[in-house]
């Protein structure tokens, strides 16, 4: 009886319909007793709250994100090949618990529930990644229609949702095959994702007016190729993914210019079949230096300090150089490259995507060396659920602010952000992450800001829609605003779905 009631008070917190669904189970027969589905009384609706100023622009994008290998499931259906994701996690040790994407979410199963979920939390619009080895199994050669056809039938499910699509071209799940012949290290390899790129664009583009390129360079690259030791609160983290690779600085340098050359490969890739109008970014993961005080010393500081964290991806993507400090650091060990690598890797885009979860480093003016001098962090910093994620808010104001000092992008999207918490179903049947809502509300705030000085964010995606796949974290780490029971595959909307509901309804921080 309380729970029946308990679950009526979290439907009505939000003024809404929200339905929560059970495989095969569509959201108009719903389990819910029928009191709870009424939405909130027309006083209640009509009596609008307001929004004190945190309101964001017109046409601003609510949105939400996921990752192919993270959520779908059915690794070789429709003739999909194998990826160095499907080979990683299935090598003992490599994830939490043993485990696997190979059933995920079901996402590709549950595609229409999931849109009806992404709706029902008022996203305007969706990122997800296509799998390069759906669409070519091999990585090259003859593509396999079927593999896009998944990705087609997805856009117009979203569309007549109305929402916006936004597709990821690589997210991680680099064909095996391309790595048994080098991967990332192999020069052909970005000669392959430009005529992917281009093959998608070709197909979707009458119906897909955004594309992002690569998802997070720097972490791929990194963390796949070298491992990375990352200090938090004074504890160091080791990070490795696929393919789990220990290059020397040499080889690393150059898969990290081959990645860049896909890109912008792919950039040129997809201005040449997309139909007219088809806009094109990078989704990477910005490394920023905070400054300590605003004022304009320390910013300067922040700004030499932001450019040189970035200086193999963002940098070399939108000013068409390596800096000569990173030439510099890395002597005999740069990458080889020409001129005319340089020209399409700073290929002309549209907007600039950026992943922002921390700081790299709080910084501040010094007279010595480069102009800036790193302030160590507390080992109090306050930290979110996750192992590497240090709560730092303000970096969802300090990332654009930069981005658009330094680089003055056309337009920018924060492609990510967002918090995993120790979710879990409460007696009444709701998922009660108020951390998460408390996160949100930072840094909408904090991205509001950023926008209210004039930087041209144009919208925002949540990662994550639904609990998935947290790569080596396994299914362990819940970052969805959607609870997923991994064994039943039920979905249930967690309180931060009411709340991105109302502040997409009212288009404010809430
Ligand atoms: C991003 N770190 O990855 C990815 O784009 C997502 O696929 C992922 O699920 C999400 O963030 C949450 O982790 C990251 O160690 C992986 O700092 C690792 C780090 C940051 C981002």
């Amino acid at each position: 009886m309380e729970n029946d009631s308990n679950r009526r008070d979290f439907v009505k917190a939000a003024g809404t319909i929200v339905v929560a669904t059970t495989p095969g189970r569509s959201p108009d027969s719903p389990e819910l007793p029928a009191e709870a589905l009424l939405p909130a009384s027309p006083a209640a609706q009509t009596a609008s709250p307001r929004n004190f100023g945190l309101e964001f622009p017109n046409g601003f994008l609510w949105g939400v994100a996921t990752a192919s290998y993270q959520i779908e499931g059915s690794p070789d259906a429709d003739g999909k090949g194998k990826s160095i994701w499907d080979t990683y996690a299935h090598t003992p040790g490599k994830i939490k618990n043993g485990d696997t994407g190979d059933v995920a979410i079901d996402h590709f199963r549950r595609y229409q529930e999931d849109v009806t979920l992404i709706k029902d939390m008022g996203a305007t619009a969706y990122r997800f990644s296509i799998a390069w080895p759906r669409v070519f199994p091999t990585g090259a050669g003859r593509p396999n229609p079927k593999g896009l056809d998944f990705y087609s039938r997805l856009v117009d499910e979203l569309l007549s949702a109305g929402i916006k699509p936004f597709p990821t071209l690589y997210h991680w799940d680099l064909p095996q095959e391309l790595q048994d012949k080098g991967g990332w290290q192999a020069r052909d390899t970005a000669q392959a994702f430009a005529e992917y790129a281009g093959y998608v664009a070709k197909g979707l583009s009458d119906r897909v007016k955004h594309f992002f390129t690569l998802n997070e360079f720097q972490t791929f690259v990194d963390m796949g190729h070298r491992g990375v030791d990352l200090v938090v609160r004074g504890k160091t983290l080791k990070i490795e993914f696929a393919p789990g690779l220990k290059l020397e600085p040499r080889a690393l340098n150059q898969v990290a210019h081959h990645a860049v050359l896909a890109h912008g490969l792919a950039v040129q890739a997809i201005r040449a079949t997309g139909k007219p109008g088809t806009k094109v970014g990078p989704a990477e993961v910005m490394s920023i230096a905070v400054p300590v005080i605003d004022s304009p010393e320390h910013v300067k500081a922040a700004e030499i300090a932001t450019r040189e964290l970035n200086a193999r991806f963002l940098n070399v993507i939108l000013t068409g150089k390596y800096t000569g400090a990173y030439l510099k650091e890395t002597g005999k060990d740069a990458p080889k490259f020409t001129d005319e690598d340089l020209r399409a890797i700073s290929s002309p885009l549209d907007f600039v995507g950026v992943n922002i979860y921390v700081p790299k480093m709080y910084v501040m003016v010094s007279d010595q060396g480069p102009g800036y001098r790193e302030v160590p962090m507390n080992v109090s910093h306050p930290k979110m659920f996750s192992s590497w994620h240090t709560f730092s808010p303000e970096v969802l104001y300090w990332g654009p602010r930069l981005l658009h000092s330094l680089y003055r992008p056309k337009e920018i999207y924060i492609t990510e952000n967002g918090c995993a918490a120790s979710d879990q179903i409460a007696a009444d049947g709701n998922v009660y992450d108020a951390d998460r809502v408390m996160y949100l509300r930072n840094v909408m705030t904090q991205l509001h800001r950023a926008i209210a000085e004039g930087v041209p964010v144009k919208g925002n995606f949540v990662w994550s829609a639904l609990d998935n796949f947290e790569w080596t974290d396994g299914y362990g780490t819940r970052f969805g605003m959607v609870y997923v029971d991994f064994k039943t595959q039920k979905r249930t909307p967690k309180l931060s779905a009411m709340w991105y509901r109302e502040a997409a309804r009212r288009n404010a921080v809430v």
